[in-house]
């Protein structure tokens, strides 16, 4: 006899992604990004930052369009990635070099209290913690996430709000 076995249902994980562009109309993907972030499936848009005008950090070209969002999400990390390469090879995304000028950018940040570490997904993201580009959007939606000392060791970086 057939037994109808109920499959749970995941657990809903908050997880913070960073997103950057510095090619092409950089504001334009960054809000397109938010969007189909938000359409990804399981996933639901929590808040998003404002966009912030950065000079480019440990890379060259032009000033980047950098954001953080939250996201309520049932994909695991590892799904989640694999979504946001997706967003980012269908905004034409190349990775001629290391930290090459790029059309979008989508870093996970955090995945809950997740800390994971595979060849292919470091989660806190590892940079996090040095770059004014992600700390200070990442303040702005989720301020316990951020000490002011952490802001303070940045202060230095070149970062604009755009209104
Ligand atoms: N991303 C990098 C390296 N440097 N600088 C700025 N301002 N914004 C970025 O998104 C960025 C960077 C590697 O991903
Ligand atoms: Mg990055
Ligand atoms: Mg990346």
């Amino acid at each position: 006899m057939n037994k109808l076995v109920a499959t749970p249902e995941r657990p809903e994980v908050l997880a913070y992604i960073a997103l950057g562009a510095n090619l092409g109309d950089a504001q334009a993907s960054v809000r397109a990004a938010m969007q189909r972030i938000g359409a990804l499936p399981q996933t639901r848009l929590i808040t998003c930052s404002s966009l912030y005008r950065t000079a480019p950090f440990e890379a060259t070209g032009p000033d980047f369009i950098n954001a953080v969002v939250a996201v309520s999400t049932r994909l695991n990390a590892p799904e989640l990635l694999l979504n946001l390469q997706r967003l980012e090879n269908g905004a034409g995304r190349e990775r001629a070099y290391r930290n090459a000028p790029r059309t979008l950018d989508l870093d996970i940040l955090l995945y809950g209290d997740a800390s994971i570490c595979s060849p292919t997904l470091q989660v806190p993201h590892p940079r996090l913690w040095g770059r004014a580009f992600v700390l200070v959007p990442l303040a702005e939606i989720a301020p316990t996430k951020v000490s002011s000392a952490q802001l303070l060791a940045v202060a230095s970086q070149e970062i604009e709000r755009l209104v």
